[in-house]
């Protein structure tokens, strides 16, 4: 199985299905394709109809979005394991993920992932605000209901803690005031070896996109 990501210092999709495979121990081969470069546009066509990263290759199959990778690797490689067991909890963690996926524009615009960021706190606007109350209140409702049976938001590692990884990174990297259960769980997710793994390449890389700057 191969999985085609993009810089790792820059792209949260290619994180949500590259964590979500590496935290159960999937084994995949990573090719990692700079995004914004002519290398990039040369080659991702070869990999994926949609031209963007992440995208799976698992013998002819190819998936080409985060959300459908996680799904699929469920499915196929974990048997259901990678969401909660529970119909009604399972629903919520789809809802969550979805919601992630399609939403909060503003603080993806207002507070671009950066793995090298090392400037500390930013300003921004009210509507990137509001994308953050509603990530803290979908964060605290989950370790309410389900802290009793593990750290992360259902309780164990599931495909909704991969869709909001990195959030966690932006919120670190941006100093942004979290309450004390939401910084337990950002701090859970951060230490994960595998999210560390990820970062410190993050920060080795040394391309340099303006646009995802600040
Ligand atoms: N909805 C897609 C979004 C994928 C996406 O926007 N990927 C960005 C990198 S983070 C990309 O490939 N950008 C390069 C481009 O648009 O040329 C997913 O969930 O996978």
């Amino acid at each position: 199985m191969r999985l085609i990501i993009g810089n790792k210092k820059y792209s949260g999709w290619s994180l949500r299905a590259w964590l979500f495979a590496r935290y159960f121990n999937i084994p995949f081969e990573e090719i990692r394709l700079p995004i914004y470069t002519s290398a990039f546009d040369e080659q991702i066509p070869t990999y994926s109809p949609a031209g963007k990263v992440p995208v799976l290759h698992d013998n002819d199959c190819i998936i080409w979005d985060s959300l459908a990778i996680c799904e699929y690797l469920n499915e196929v490689h974990l048997a259901g394991k990678g969401l909660p067991s529970d119909i009604y909890a399972r629903a919520q963690a789809r809802a969550i993920s979805a919601e992630m996926h399609s939403g909060f524009a503003e603080l993806r615009k207002e507070l671009p992932l950066n793995c090298a960021y090392d400037k500390g706190a930013v300003s921004i606007n009210p509507l990137a605000k509001r994308d953050v109350q509603r990530i803290c209140e979908i964060w605290r409702t989950y370790r309410t209901l389900y802290g009793q049976q593990g750290n992360f938001l259902f309780g164990d590692f599931s495909l909704a803690d991969a869709m909001y990884a990195p959030v966690a990174i932006r919120f670190h990297i941006y100093e942004i005031p979290l309450a004390t259960t939401e910084r337990a769980y950002l701090n859970t997710l951060l230490a994960l070896p595998a999210m560390q793994e990820w970062i410190q390449a993050g920060r080795a890389e040394t391309d340099v996109l303006p646009s995802e700057e600040r």
